[in-house]
């Protein structure tokens, strides 16, 4: 049965893709999901866990692809979520993050263009507070917001810099509606075990079951403004049920830094003492790093309606307390 509403997700097999179909599906949309590669290692998983999406092959660097996802779709949503998300990746990786998170987003706004729906379509980008970049010079007491400047740090923010002003150019240039969300960190228990907090929380799970001795990390200094994604999508979805197209920032309003991060998630099991579980190595250190970050959702909160659930502490918990019950439930 074909349900009311459709959409197509990009990046559906991530953090947020994951959080975003399971809140679609539970409002009656029909989802479409792009997946990419000849034999993606996360489709057996992905299909197992949400058999609702439809599962349509395509890569954001591959036009022809694009162009038949979304007619195959016909999406009236279309959420940009595909990116080579990674900042310490997209160092080593500049031009194939280039390609994918900045050139990505104009090939899939060609494609619905061509495709003759461009009337038809919300499009939702994930731009991000890595597009300020946090130097002193930029930053407001108060926090980011959506006319703060622009001084991103590393590709990916350069990337994302250039993804968020072709979508904005579309939505002026050709009126389409064309919504940017510029989130601040959000993470949770589908995160990647890349990114810092789950490496920490994993680890700490880890560490107390006697499986790992230490966390290997980089700098332990730099603050983010860290939110749950379960949150953030349903403030993505908002952004498409508005009259008008725009741009908004999801962010707590709080920074912590990563070692209050490990300091909570210690005291999770019952550890105090936790500096001695971490070890330094340079390779996760970064050519230029941002130091702080601090989103101001006050647009979001006023005009969508949103606000985060999840506050840091809680954060912490429910990923520690995810990854104490996947590791005890595994031999690895
Ligand atoms: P994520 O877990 O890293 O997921 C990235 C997704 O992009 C994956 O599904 C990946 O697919 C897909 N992808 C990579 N290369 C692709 C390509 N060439 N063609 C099509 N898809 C491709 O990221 P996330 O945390 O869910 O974030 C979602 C979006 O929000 C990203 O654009 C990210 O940059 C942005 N964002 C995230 C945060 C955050 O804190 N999480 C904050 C602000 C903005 P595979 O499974 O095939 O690798
Ligand atoms: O790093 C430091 C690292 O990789 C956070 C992406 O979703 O959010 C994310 O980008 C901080 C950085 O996230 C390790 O140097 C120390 O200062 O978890 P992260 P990120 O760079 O903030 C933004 C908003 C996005 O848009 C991105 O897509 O932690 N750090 N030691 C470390 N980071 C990692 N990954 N691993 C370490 O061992």
């Amino acid at each position: 049965m074909v349900g009311e509403n459709r959409a197509l997700v990009t990046g559906i097999t991530g953090q947020d893709g994951q959080h975003l179909c399971e809140l679609l599906n539970a409002k009656g949309y029909e989802v479409f999901g792009l997946i990419r590669g000849q034999r993606n290692a996360r489709r057996e998983a992905f299909e197992a866990e949400f058999p609702f999406v439809h599962l349509v092959e395509a890569d954001l660097t591959d036009p022809t692809s694009l162009l038949a996802a979304v007619r195959a779709s016909e999406a009236d949503e279309v959420y940009n979520l595909g990116a080579i998300s990674h900042v310490g990746y997209s160092f080593r990786n500049p031009q194939l993050t280039a390609d994918v998170t900045a050139k990505g987003v104009l090939n899939l706004l060609e494609a619905i263009r061509s495709s003759g729906r461009a009337d038809q379509v919300r499009f939702y980008q994930a731009s991000t507070s890595e597009m300020f970049g946090g130097l002193d010079y930029n930053r407001p007491g108060n926090g980011y917001t959506e006319d703060s400047l622009f001084h991103p740090r590393s590709p990916y923010g350069v990337a994302k810099l250039y993804a968020h002003w072709i979508a904005r150019n579309y939505r002026e240039s050709y009126g389409m509606f064309v919504a940017t969300g510029i989130l601040f960190n959000h993470e949770g228990e589908r995160r990647g075990l890349e990114f810092v907090t789950r490496k920490i929380s994993n680890s700490v799970a880890r560490i107390h079951l006697g499986k790992q001795q230490h966390i290997v990390m980089g700098t332990l200094d730099p603050k983010r403004d860290w939110g749950y994604a379960g949150d953030y999508v349903e403030g993505m979805w908002r952004m498409l049920q508005q009259d008008k197209p725009g741009d908004w920032v999801l962010a707590t309003g709080e920074t912590h830094s990563v070692a209050e991060f490990i300091e909570l998630a210690f005291k999770e099991v019952g550890i105090d003492n936790w500096q001695q579980y971490i070890k330094y190595d340079e390779r996760f250190m970064r050519p230029s790093e941002v130091d702080l970050l601090l989103g101001n959702p006050e647009r979001a909160e006023k005009e969508l309606g949103w606000k985060r659930e999840v506050d840091f502490p809680g954060l912490v918990k429910l990923m520690v307390q995810h990854d104490l019950g996947m590791e005890s439930a595994s031999q690895n």
